[in-house]
Formats: structure tokens, C-alpha cells, sequence
């Protein structure tokens, strides 16, 4: 009996407690309509006969899985997993030299909002880049290979969740983090949060030449957390938002502490005074990082007040808009760029806060949008025709509104929870329309069940109609916060790895082919092919690695099909060593040789007919 009470009871107290707060309701979840995919015409717009491709990309954030998932637009297929804070057996990715170091200490992350590099406001299908929640770290990955280039671990910030949102021509991205720490991650008791914590925000470059990201400059904004941003565009280039919750400064309990005011801010930012203050020696250095302190360096920062507990934040394409949606408050508030720069140039403020304006709500405020009963709007794309899409979280639904209006146009049910949608190059300058995902959080009965936990759903959606139409449904491994759909003639993705002859670890041919000894380190120069690994053309047994227990071996790959899609792997027996070779592609994988013994190699990637026979030895001699 009291078994059974218990979790009843804790259960209606948590029922109460969570219904009054975001991100627990689940029983509000809208009507369920089942999409009619059945019919000839729903069906038709979604089918992509073989040999024929997908007319757009979708790049979706893996969320705690540190990967990002490539699908097609609109089949929805999943083409592939990319790995870019997790290690990834299936490529090797954290066992190779070069990916193990870019991974760092980690072995994963929590990706959030990717982002395609722009010029002009416009996808430019060059590069993408994401951050890592969990590691406070910033991802690069090249859009020929769909390869991570570089991962940068930001100093003096502790979880950039606002990030990645491109400016107008990929100057900047910036990063604010969503847990204030103090400098460095230094102890510092929490009595002391509101002096000696900073919520501070990095300027992140991306050097397209060296393919390597790095912190220009940083702000120590106060002890808040810093939830999204965008950057402006068109009259509103060089501006940049970002919201804020806990403006309270709670230490504990946030979920109720930091629920209590009824405005947070937007920080509305000047990035090109912020970086005219830094070239102008404006700053103090911090841990090798150059820090605005908005209360000695004044300009460039100032604060809109916003409806509690802003979540999302999104521009128009226009750059004239910026939009907040609250997630405890059921509005859209619609800010004016114009509006907001006549309020800074009047000094039209209500007051300071760290050294920071706050401007009047009133003198910046366009319109609050509040549509009949819908609940928890999060995030808002943008189509062609210039209408906004919003989700709601609490309601599961997409609402469709005329931002230059407050009118609403259309609503559809979804199912269920959206966190994040994605409209066609929805965040660009140019937006497609066409389509709309809605990246939802909960999936409970929508495909056959796998347990008590559910993938994610992305629902497809129709937008080149009246009514918004949702055609189709597709499982997405956890968690889609945020993706982004690319035209897909915008990006060309090499078929082989071109030939290196500087790389001095590459043999492209059988007769250069060696195994080298320097001391008790020993040197792997080694080609796969077809259906066969050469370590030492000249050896007796060309596929075979023999060392001395104790020898650090150190093996250098090249695969030399330069055939689309003739990938190999290599796996060592009993070693948990295992990397994948690209058409084309040299990879290095190091290891200490301390177990005696004979194990073999064999390749990981069905690559011929003969793909079983493609193995050799690795004989580790003992060393007494
Ligand atoms: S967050 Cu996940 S639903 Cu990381 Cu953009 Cu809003
Ligand atoms: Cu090479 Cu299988």
C-alpha cells in the first residue's frame, strides 16, 4: 500500500509543480492529427525516385550525442552521421592521431545550434561550424569533406549554449556562456556570485586559410545565463542579441529562483564598437584573453528588458526585426532595430545595470504577439513571403504570424513538443520557404516502440500552400536542438582525397612502403587497397607488423583506391584501436605495444569481394 501511494503522490506533486513550469507538461500536448501521407499527392512530394537526389540538405545538431546528422529535403532519409565532439567508431573518429587531438581530453559533447558559414547574409555552403554545450568548446567542419577541421576550447566560459550564429560574412561568431563561472573556473565560494562570476562572452574568428578558430576578445557580462542570439543583418549589420534568464542571480533551485522577476534583457551589442574598443587598448588581459568590463569600458553593450525567462531570439531577414519568445510568458515580443538605435542615440534609458543602458521597453517594443491559447513559443523561422513560424513548446504546435502585423495566418498541430524548427535557409537573408521541420522533443507514440525511451521526431512540412500542411514524419537520434536546410547545389563535396606528395607520412605506391625503426619506436609506412594491406612491399609477409613488447608503433595509412566510396578500415585486435581511410585519404593511428602476443589486423569497411582476405598480423615479441 504505501509502495504504491508514493510515487502516486510524488507524482501529482510533481504534476502540479511542473505544470506551472516550462519543460515539464507533457499532458497539455496538443490534438493529434495524423498527417495523410497516404494520398497520392503528399506521397509524390516527398518521394525522391533512385538516381535521383534531394533537393536540399538538412544539417541537424546531434545534441548529447556531439554528432551532426545529415539528411535529405524531402525525402528525410538519413544520409549520414557526421562525429564532431563524440568519438564515432563507424569513422574512426577519437582513435586516429589527428582526430584524438582534436577531440582534446573529451570523448564527447553536447552540440547545439550549427551554423553555416555566410557571405552576404546568404549560406555560402563553405563551412560549418557548432558549439559544445557540455565542454565549452566550437567546432569547424568543412563542407567538401564534411570533415571536423579544427575544435577550439574557448577559455573563461562554461557552456556557450547561445552559439553558433554567424554574422552577415562570417566575421564573427559569438559565444556567451549559459553557466557563469569565475575567470578561469577558479574556486570561488558562491556567496561571492554576483562580484566574483561573469557570464562572459567570446568573439570567436574563423581563419578560412589556416582552418583554425580562435578567440579575438571577450565581455565579462554579469553572472547571468545566456540562452540564444542572433546576429543582425542588412540595416542591423554589426549588431548582435542575446537573451538572458536569471537575471536574478540564483545560486540554487533556478528552476523556481530564477523565475521570479518579471523581465529579464536582451543584451542588444555593437560588435564593431566592442572591437574598435579592444583595437583602441580598451580591455584588460584575463588568463591570456583580451575582457571588456563593462563597468570600466563603456559603450558598445546595452539591455532590453524582455518578458521573463526569454528563450529564443531570431532577426528577420530584413535585419529590421529582432523577436523574442518567451518561454513562460505565452508572447512574441517583435523589438525594432530602428527603434532601438534612436533610443541609444536620445539616451532614452530607464537606468544601468553593470555599466550597461537599459533602454525603455516602450521606446523599443514593436508589438507583443499572443496568439488564442498557444503556449511555450521557443524559437521562429522565416519563409519567403516574409512570414514567421514559431513553436510551441507546451501547445505542440507551429503558429504562422505576419511579423509586421501580429496577425496569425496558420497554426498546425505537431507531435509533439517542438524545441527548435528549421524553415529553408530559414535564418538566411533569402529565405526559400518551401519547407519547414519541426524538430520535436517528444515522440511518444509516433513509431513503433523501442522502450520506454523514444528517438526524437523531425515532421516535415509543407509550406507552399495556404495551410501549413505536416507530410511526413522521420525518427532523429537525440536531440535536433537547431538545424539548418541548405540548397543543395550550393555545396560540392570532393568524391577522393587528391594526392599529397608533401604530406611525409603518404605512400602512394607498393615499392614505398616500409616499416621504420628509430630507437624503440617503430614507424609504419603502409598502403590499403583493394583487397589487401602493404606495410612492407619487400617483406616477406608484406601485411604483417612485428615489434618488441614496450615499442610505441606509430602506423601511417594511405588508401590508395582513389575510387569514390572505396573506404577501408583498420582494427587491431584486443586493442580498441580502429580508424577509417577515405578514398585517397593517409590517416595515422599510435599506440604502445605492452601486450606480447599475436593479434591480428583486419579491415573494418566491406570494401570488395575479397574485403574478408584483407587482414595481416600485428606479433608483439615479449620482451624477456
Ligand atoms: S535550445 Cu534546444 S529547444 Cu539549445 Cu536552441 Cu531551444
Ligand atoms: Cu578494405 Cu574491407
Amino acid at each position: 500500500m504505501k509502495k504504491k501511494l508514493i510515487p502516486a503522490l510524488s507524482g501529482l506533486l510533481v504534476g502540479i509543480v511542473a505544470s506551472t513550469v516550462f519543460f515539464a507538461d507533457y499532458t497539455n500536448v496538443g490534438p493529434k492529427s495524423v498527417a495523410d501521407t497516404s494520398t497520392k499527392s503528399n506521397a509524390e512530394k516527398v518521394y525522391v525516385p533512385f538516381g535521383e537526389q534531394d533537393e536540399y540538405y538538412l544539417f541537424a545538431s546531434g545534441g548529447h550525442s556531439g554528432q551532426m546528422f545529415i539528411y535529405g529535403v524531402p525525402s528525410m532519409r538519413h544520409i549520414r552521421t557526421v562525429p564532431v565532439f563524440s568519438q564515432d567508431s563507424a569513422t574512426g573518429y577519437g582513435w586516429s592521431d589527428h582526430t584524438k587531438e582534436l577531440m582534446g581530453d573529451y570523448t564527447w559533447g553536447d552540440l547545439h545550434h550549427p551554423a553555416f558559414s555566410e557571405t552576404k547574409g546568404e549560406y555560402d555552403g563553405k563551412w560549418m561550424f557548432a558549439t559544445d554545450v557540455a565542454n565549452s568548446r566550437a567546432a569547424v567542419m568543412d563542407l567538401e569533406t564534411f570533415t571536423v577541421k579544427d575544435i577550439l576550447d574557448v577559455p573563461n566560459t562554461s557552456g556557450p549554449h547561445c552559439a553558433m550564429f554567424v554574422t552577415e560574412n562570417t566575421e564573427y561568431m559569438f559565444l556567451p556562456t549559459r553557466f557563469a563561472v569565475p575567470f578561469g573556473s577558479e574556486y570561488a565560494s558562491l556567496d561571492e556570485y554576483s562580484s566574483k562570476y561573469y557570464g562572459v562572452m567570446s568573439a570567436v574568428q574563423f581563419n578560412e586559410e589556416k582552418e583554425e578558430l580562435g578567440v579575438s576578445w571577450q565581455v565579462a557580462l554579469p553572472p547571468w545565463s545566456y540562452d540564444l542570439s542572433d546576429a543582425g543583418k542588412g540595416p542591423s549589420h554589426g549588431w548582435a542579441v542575446v537573451t538572458t534568464y536569471n537575471t536574478e542571480e540564483a545560486t540554487t533551485n533556478l528552476e523556481i529562483n530564477a523565475s521570479q522577476a518579471d523581465r529579464d534583457y536582451i543584451v542588444l551589442f555593437n560588435w564593431k564598437e566592442l572591437e574598435k574598443m579592444v583595437a583602441d587598448g580598451q580591455y584588460e588581459e584575463v588568463n591570456g584573453q583580451k575582457v571588456i568590463f563593462p563597468e570600466k569600458h563603456k559603450g558598445g553593450l546595452y539591455l532590453v528588458p524582455v518578458a521573463k525567462s526569454p528563450h529564443g531570439v531570431d532577426v528577420t531577414p530584413d535585419g529590421k526585426y529582432f523577436i523574442a519568445s518567451g518561454k513562460l510568458a505565452p508572447a512574441m515580443t517583435v523589438f525594432s532595430f530602428e527603434k532601438a538605435f534612436a533610443a541609444i542615440e536620445a539616451g532614452d534609458f530607464s537606468g544601468e545595470k553593470y555599466g550597461m543602458p537599459v533602454i525603455n521597453y516602450e521606446s523599443v517594443m514593436e508589438r507583443e504577439v499572443n496568439p488564442e491559447n498557444a503556449l511555450g513559443p521557443l524559437h521562429t523561422q522565416f519563409d519567403d513571403k516574409g512570414m514567421a513560424y514559431t513553436t510551441m513548446f507546451i501547445s505542440s504546435e507551429i503558429v504562422k504570424w505576419d511579423p509586421t502585423t501580429g496577425e496569425t495566418v496558420d497554426r498546425v498541430p505537431v507531435q509533439y513538443s517542438p524545441g527548435h524548427s528549421v524553415a529553408a535557409e530559414g535564418d538566411s537573408v533569402s529565405p526559400d520557404g518551401k519547407w519547414l521541420i519541426s524538430l520535436n522533443k517528444i515522440a511518444k507514440d509516433s513509431y513503433l516502440s523501442v522502450g520506454p525511451s523514444h528517438p526524437e521526431s523531425m515532421q516535415l512540412i509543407d509550406l507552399s500552400g495556404d495551410k501549413m500542411e505536416v507530410i511526413l514524419s522521420a525518427p532523429v537520434n537525440p536531440e535536433p536542438h537547431y538545424a539548418q536546410i541548405i540548397k543543395a547545389d550550393k555545396l560540392s563535396p570532393i568524391e577522393v582525397y587528391p594526392k599529397d606528395e608533401t604530406n611525409p607520412d603518404a605512400v602512394y605506391s607498393q615499392d614505398q612502403t616500409r616499416i621504420e625503426r628509430k630507437g624503440n619506436e617503430v614507424h609504419v609506412y603502409g598502403i590499403a587497397m583493394r583487397s589487401k594491406f602493404i606495410f612492407d612491399a619487400k617483406a616477406e609477409r608484406p601485411d604483417v607488423i612485428e615489434v618488441n613488447e614496450g615499442d610505441k608503433v606509430v602506423i601511417h595509412l594511405t588508401n590508395i583506391d582513389f575510387d569514390e566510396d572505396i573506404t577501408h578500415g583498420f582494427a587491431i585486435n584486443r586493442h580498441d584501436l580502429n580508424m577509417e581511410v577515405q578514398p585517397g585519404q593517409t590517416e595515422t593511428i599510435s599506440f604502445t605495444a605492452d601486450k606480447a602476443g599475436t593479434f591480428p589486423i583486419y579491415c573494418t569497411n566491406f570494401c570488395s569481394a575479397l574485403h574478408q582476405e584483407m587482414t595481416g598480423y600485428l606479433l608483439v615479441k615479449p620482451s624477456n
